[in-house]
């Protein structure tokens, strides 16, 4: 047990500790169909790095990104709204974070397809493959936003 003083002394530690630390970011609303397991893997990643999540659930996502002018190319298994952006498939948490930080003129991030080794997409046999993550222009462009090996 603790005495008093020595709580007292540790007290500004704990309040620093990450588990007390404030969300890295608003809700983010994820939109996936119930039987994508990935996705779920995804949000999992996400809840752990801290963000507050809304799952909605519905048979064909792809109207979401459609809407916001992200090409069926660059799309994925799922895709997110936060901060105004898209973020599209496996997009790792740390990413969206500088998002919402830099706040760019884009659309938003994606991930496209469901590259081995990124959140969600972790396998048995712990291979990986490397990916980018790109920013989302308007008109379809894209830029490079983070390689991950
Ligand atoms: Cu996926």
């Amino acid at each position: 047990m603790l005495n008093r003083r020595a709580f007292a002394a540790a007290l500004p530690l704990m309040l620093a500790s990450p588990a007390l630390a404030a969300a890295p970011g608003p809700v983010i609303t994820i939109y996936k169909t119930a039987s994508c397991g990935c996705c779920r893997g995804w949000i999992t990643t996400m809840q752990r790095a801290g963000w507050r999540t809304k799952v909605v659930e519905q048979d064909d996502v792809s109207p979401i990104w459609r809407k916001r002018g992200v090409p069926d190319a660059l799309s994925s298994c799922h895709v997110s709204e936060v901060g105004g952006y898209v973020v599209v498939g496996h997009v790792p948490p740390a990413d969206i974070v500088r998002l919402l930080k830099e706040k760019p003129k884009a659309l938003g991030l994606t991930v496209p397809g469901m590259p081995w080794g990124s959140p969600g997409m972790e396998r048995p046999d712990g291979k990986t493959e490397a990916y980018d993550t790109l920013l989302l222009l308007p008109g379809g462009k894209t830029r490079v936003f983070a390689r991950h090996a």
